[in-house]
């Protein structure tokens, strides 16, 4: 039984593109083959007591021998668009040196896979595997692995030329800042707090590094960030300026240099001018690698309260600031307890809109769903019909930010597959696909299926 909406859903515009993503190290597995080097995922899901069920990706979804399943079930599902992410250390083992040739030849079957079944590749280079070798010398926190990442995009640009339209360098820099270097929840697990903000610096000077090696060689640009409306808890007057600081730390300090060439105003963090580490010439670099398309992940908006000043906060994104992040008072939460709000991603497509005006390029939805309870009937069928509910209100949300002037390319839904969940393993999954972790069969969910439908409606034109 599918999903029946409630009411129609609204005619996109011609030509509007619907996909679906996911990303190396959560799908691929296959980590000794092919000459691969060691990534920070690697390292670190094999240390005891980082992993929620204590899994690994080490075999994740056997994508890696099963590339020709994922793509015919893209193509069964009517997408456009599939978006993956290269396994930097399947290029380059050790961060450095010329591209290895099994790496290369795993991402040719993959694009051969793709485009032999008319569907649109959308590569990103990092999402998150750095090689182990160069977070041995620094990783994010030293300067010099930004011009490491622009000799492997210019290798990668190379391999991509002529056979995609666009590649976006980086997968939501801030999370990987926060979660890997401030807090040590995700691999390296470094917690340097608010000592890891160079870090978010160094990735934005490697996108712009980046995307002139990719403009070299005719190749359009994105970077794929995840964006949060924030709301003050109250009108008290802390509460509003955690929330100012909160948007500027999670929302604009990634954001601004690229589409503005300057940083947002940084006195909230105790800058009284810029900070040592961004180099004279950084900013040019950095907003000359303004992105021809980016990319909008969007989960959920954030509640910040401000804190006392010497109170320590407890909210894990706060980089150890003033301010508690909560969620969204009375909204219905996901199994990985995040506040579902639909009209959020309305709410912030429009702020980026209006603040970026001109400077903000077309938008591509690059991530947008949720983990739910899934528990397959006895024919192995997930019917998931929270996660449809979530879709249907987001795609209407998106929808409605189109129609206020917003110019959205297209929705990719998050993800293909259940995969591993970073630090979860496992146990939560966001997949329109079952996958059985045991024997890697891939099961569609109702989703899939009601997705499908609406690809389908939305081509035929009788939705609306
Ligand atoms: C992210 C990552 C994805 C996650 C997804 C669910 O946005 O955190 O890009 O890899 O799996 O968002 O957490």
């Amino acid at each position: 039984m599918t999903h029946t909406p409630a009411r129609p859903l609204p005619r996109f515009p011609e030509g509007f593109l619907w996909g679906a993503g996911t990303s190396c190290y959560q799908v691929e597995g296959g980590v000794h083959e092919g000459g691969r080097g060691e990534s920070v995922w690697d390292r670190f899901a094999h240390t005891p007591g980082t992993i929620a069920d204590a899994s690994t990706g080490d075999e994740a979804c056997d994508s890696y021998h099963r590339y020709a399943e994922d793509a015919e079930l893209a193509a069964e599902l009517g997408a456009d668009l599939y978006r993956f992410s290269v396994a930097w250390p399947r290029i380059q083992p050790e961060g450095t040196g010329p591209a290895l040739e099994a790496g290369l030849d795993y991402y040719d079957r993959l694009l051969e896979a793709l485009s032999s079944r008319g569907i649109t590749a959308v590569p990103t280079l990092y999402h998150w595997d750095l090689p182990q070798a160069l977070e041995d010398q620094g990783g994010w926190l030293n300067r010099e692995t930004a011009y490491r990442f622009a000799e492997y995009a210019a290798l990668m640009a190379e391999f991509f030329a002529g056979r995609v339209e666009t590649v976006h360098t980086l997968n939501e820099p801030f999370i990987h800042l926060a979660l890997g270097y401030a807090l040590g929840t995700h691999a390296p697990g470094r917690t340097l707090g608010f000592e890891a903000l160079p870090g978010a610096h160094h990735q934005l000077l490697a996108h712009g590094l980046a995307a002139a090696e990719l403009r070299a060689r005719g190749l359009k640009v994105g970077l794929a960030h995840n964006y949060t409306p924030v709301r003050a808890a109250s009108s008290a007057p802390a509460d509003i300026a955690a929330a100012h600081a909160y948007d500027t730390l999670h929302n604009r300090v990634l954001t601004d240099p690229l589409l503005l060439g300057e940083y947002a105003d940084l006195s909230v963090f105790g800058f009284e001018d810029a900070p040592e580490y961004v180099h004279e010439g950084d900013l040019k670099i950095i907003s000359s690698g303004r992105p021809d398309v980016l990319g909008v992940n969007y989960y959920n908006p954030t509640t910040a309260a401000g804190l006392d000043p010497l109170a320590a906060s407890t909210s894990p994104l706060s980089l150890g600031l003033p301010f508690e992040l909560r969620g969204v008072e009375g909204a219905p939460v996901t199994a990985f307890g995040w506040p579902i709000v639909p009209e959020g991603l309305t709410e912030i497509l429009v702020t980026l809109k209006q603040r970026y005006g001109a400077a903000l390029p077309p938008v591509l939805i690059t991530e947008n769903g949720c983990s739910t309870l899934d528990e397959p009937d006895q024919d192995g069928v997930v019917h998931d019909e929270g996660r449809i509910e979530f879709l249907d209100g987001h795609i209407r949300a998106l929808h409605e930010a189109i129609e206020a002037g917003v110019d959205v390319l297209g929705y990719v839904v998050w993800t293909l597959l259940d995969n591993f969940e970073w630090d979860q393993g496992f146990e939560q999954r966001f997949g329109i696909v079952r996958v059985d972790f045991d024997t890697f069969a891939r099961t569609p969910k109702d989703s899939y299926h009601w997705l499908r439908a609406l690809i389908q409606d939305q081509r035929s034109g009788s939705a609306g």
